[in-house]
């Protein structure tokens, strides 16, 4: 029965486990033979960047070290599989079937090969030749009353030269209207740091992580989600650096892991022991657990010793880089311990111990994710952990730092091609004198602006570069409706997502190259650029021939509806671009000074790292200071958590990239092919009586009418903090309120919902 329910994993994370997984879904998409050596080719100099995350490779490394993991295995396998999604397919199921499917069967098809445009007689997509599709997307664009009315979405796969031409292509159409996955993502991040430290983006190189001697990381799942990041973390381990973890769940990874490369490791099943401790803070107790240390560590610095004073903070930094801290050492005398130990789930004495690691520090990299940026708060929890880093100087030296570590392999290189809906003025000045087209100034719609607008009715238009918007997004039912409305829906993928069947009037799938296959353009084959997580800029070069011969690159699409919808008016000579994506990067080059030469700087086939100001301890802020933020009380999640509130987290499971599923398990969680699971702490099961294996249904709690229930989730008992509930993305997404978001970014909370449980009045089918 316990397995029939799912068990945890008691071996390390890694290990010969991974060498399976990698085997099975290489096989499982036909790529028994072939797939071994085409891995060989990630993350090198003459291959493809992985398309999974955005965790950077060691610069000048061995030729013949392996620079991909289990989970990049599976994108790779998933975009470079031998099925096919064919026109046949379309013709034999309606969207209303489709619509039945599960989100991972309708992937398992396999990549699109044709354009398809919709047939509202049929309600099926039929196949559209290229020129007719953009000619259709173009009238459609055209006949809208405002630019505005249009979203340009992009998702963080895409190239840095087709971020940059479909950005170019919105603002010479007349918007700034560019909602991004970021958005709902390391928004905090980008919106925090500047505030802080005067860049948004992290001040780390992969070799802080050889240097530190102590790595916090909060809320991320590395052993998931960037594990190429589990080498780095074994290593600090090994060499007896203190690794600490916040999280509400026991992650394997983060406690113990097999390195699959190690041999040794991988026979005996014995792991590296990873995090020294483990600390389970509540959903959303962070800046409590923030605010505990710091109390802790100025306890320490203030007590008298027979020394005199045994000074822990960095005063010499404080004095010489920063500003504010006599707010936030007003604020952590005027914050109670007893305030800090029930809002974090943890104890005084845990919190002082991490405090005494701190200290013992010379330097330490602070590590975060989707744990601490996706709340209400999540921009000035960000800002807490910066505070943290400053106190003891931890930001610009060796093996010291922020780690924000980015989730799509090109989110942040979307963002630094202007994927931005609040451009700055000097970019839309370099852009008009290099296009010679007045680009709008006014404020563009990020993620939670543009649902907004879709759900008053007032946008008409929707474009996605990519990902999966209508199923990533909150409130999805809600948020589905209103995209139903739409008059046009464009979608440029690979595969077929619930996002193709929630269309507007008009609506097309453009099927586009994968990264991993040749782009060839009328100068001949072409590598596209992306920038990892810690801003080294690098090429790509696909291996594989494209899944179809009907494709087009991401490029070339997005020219091709530029020069529909455009027409004589536009100032871009978009075929001349796209013949030699060279042209491209140059264009690049004179809008955005940090890439200044860039393709000059492409010749080092390590890339080149994008200057940042605050590993220099220059700090790019009105007061030319680093800045304590004051975080203002201590809970990240009003309202008050009463008695029946349990805060519900949503999160990955080990098998998926974001909407994508590659199967239903979830190994290191024990949850094998189900995806409708309600992880929840023994605490919460005594109050309400669930046993485990019952059927819950979760309701959000809320301010507005609105009511949000998924029903028939299966109760798992895990060991989580008090208060805690755990599901998965997108399952819980209808339970996401389009309105609990983080003011300051817009980024929606979606780990940190208030729900309550109740058992399911309708059995589950
Ligand atoms: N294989 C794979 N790789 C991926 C992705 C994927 O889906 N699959 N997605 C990519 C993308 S776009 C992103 S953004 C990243 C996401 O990578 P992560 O940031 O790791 O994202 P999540 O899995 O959503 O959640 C991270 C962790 O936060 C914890 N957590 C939940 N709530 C809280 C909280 O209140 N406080 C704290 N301290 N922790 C909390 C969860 O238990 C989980 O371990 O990964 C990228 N890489
Ligand atoms: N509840 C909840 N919601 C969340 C999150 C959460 O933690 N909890 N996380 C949020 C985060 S961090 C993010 S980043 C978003 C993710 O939101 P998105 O980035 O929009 O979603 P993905 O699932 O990554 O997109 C998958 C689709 O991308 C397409 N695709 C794959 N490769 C390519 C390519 O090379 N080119 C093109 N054009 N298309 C391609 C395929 O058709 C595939 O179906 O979701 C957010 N939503
Ligand atoms: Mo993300």
């Amino acid at each position: 029965m316990a397995d029939e329910i799912g068990s945890p994993y008691h071996g390390p994370a890694g290990g010969a486990a991974t060498i399976k997984a990698i085997d099975d879904v290489l096989a499982e998409q036909g790529l028994a033979e072939s797939g071994r050596p085409d891995l060989l080719h990630m993350n090198q100099h003459d291959g493809f960047v992985c398309p999974s995350c955005a965790w950077p490779e060691p610069r000048r490394h061995r030729s013949d070290e392996h620079l991909f993991c289990e989970n990049g295995s599976k994108a790779f396998a998933w975009e470079a599989t031998t099925r096919r999604c064919t026109p046949e397919f379309f013709a034999a199921h309606t969207v209303a079937e489709l619509t039945s499917w599960g989100d991972y069967e309708l992937e398992l098809e396999g990549r699109l090969t044709h354009p398809m445009a919709y047939d509202p007689a049929s309600d099926k997509y039929t196949p559209i030749v290229w020129e007719e599709a953009f000619a259709r997307i173009g009238a459609a664009l055209q006949s809208l009353d405002r630019a505005s009315q249009a979203e340009f979405y992009t998702s963080g796969r895409t190239s840095n030269e087709a971020a940059f031409l479909y950005q170019l292509f919105g603002r010479e159409f007349g918007t700034n209207n560019f909602p991004d996955c970021s958005n709902m993502c390391h928004e905090a991040t980008s919106v925090g740091l500047p505030v802080s430290i005067g860049i948004g983006k992290g001040t780390v190189c992969l070799e802080d992580f050889d240097l530190a001697d102590a790595i916090f990381i909060f809320g991320q799942n590395p052993g998931t989600n960037s594990p190429r990041m589990m080498s780095r973390l074994r290593n600090a381990s090994r060499r007896g650096a203190v690794i600490v973890s916040f999280n509400p769940f026991r992650e394997r990874a983060l406690e113990v892991f097999a390195a699959p490369e190690d041999h040794q490791e991988v026979a005996t099943g014995q792991g590296t022991p990873i995090s020294r401790r483990l600390l389970q803070v509540r959903v959303g107790g962070d800046v409590a657990a923030l605010k505990g240390i710091m109390k802790a560590l100025l306890a320490m610095d203030e007590a008298p010793t027979v020394t005199g004073r045994n000074r822990v903070l960095d005063w010499d930094f404080i004095r010489e880089h920063t500003a504010g801290l006599e707010s936030l050492l007003a604020d952590l005398r005027a914050t109670s311990w007893d305030a800090i130990v029930r809002v974090s789930g943890l104890s005084q004495l845990q919190l002082e111990e991490i405090a005494q690691f701190y200290a013992a520090a010379h330097a330490t990299v602070f590590v975060y994710g989707m744990g601490i940026t996706q709340h209400r708060r999540g921009t000035e929890t960000v800002q807490c952990l910066v505070n943290l880093a400053l106190l003891r100087g931890n930001i610009g030296r060796a093996g010291a730092g922020i780690c924000p570590v980015r989730g799509h392999s090109n989110v942040q290189g979307d963002r630094s091609m202007g994927i931005w809906e609040k451009p700055p003025a000097d970019m839309l000045d370099r852009l008009r004198d290099a296009f010679g087209f007045e680009p709008p100034r006014d404020r563009g719609h990020d993620t939670v602006v543009a649902l907004e607008a879709m759900v008053r009715g007032e946008a008409r238009a929707f474009i996605g570069l990519g990902g999966n918007f209508a199923t990533a997004v909150p409130d999805t039912p809600i948020i589905h409706a209103a995209m139903r409305r739409l008059d046009l829906t464009v979608q440029v993928s690979t595969k077929l997502n619930r996002g193709h069947l929630v269309h507007g009037r008009q609506a097309f799938i453009l099927p586009c190259l994968g990264r991993t296959e040749r782009d060839f353009q009328a100068t001949g084959v072409q590598r596209v650029t992306v920038e990892d997580s810690m801003s080294v800029v690098k090429s790509s070069g696909g291996i594989n021939p494209p899944a179809s011969e009907h494709l087009l690159s991401e490029p070339a699409i997005v020219a091709g509806i530029a020069r529909a919808t455009l027409g004589q008016r536009s100032k871009v000579a978009w075929e001349w671009l796209v013949a030699d994506y060279s042209r491209i990067r140059d264009k690049i080059a004179a809008v955005f000074p940090l890439f200044e030469g860039y393709n000059e700087r492409l010749k080092d086939p390590d890339g080149f790292t994008l200057a940042n100001t605050a590993s220099e301890r220059i700090w790019n802020t009105p007061s030319g200071r680093a800045n304590f933020v004051v975080f203002s009380g201590l809970d990240e999640d009003e309202p008050e958590i009463t008695a029946d509130i349990v805060w519900l987290t949503t999160m990955r499971s080990h098998d998926q990239f974001n909407t994508t599923l590659y199967s239903r398990s979830d190994r290191y969680r024990g949850i094998k092919d189900e995806r409708m699971v309600l992880f929840v702490g023994e605490s919460a099961m005594q109050r309400q009586g669930f046993a485990a294996g019952d059927l819950v249904d979760v309701e959000t709690v809320l301010t507005d009418r609105v009511e949000r229930v998924v029903k028939g989730f299966r109760v798992q008992p895990y060991q989580l903090p008090d208060g805690c509930c755990g599901a998965y993305f997108p399952e819980a997404n209808p339970l996401m309120p389009l309105y609990l978001y983080d003011a300051m970014s817009h980024t929606p909370s979606a780990k940190g919902i208030p729900v309550r449980l109740r058992r399911t009045s309708v059995p589950a089918s």
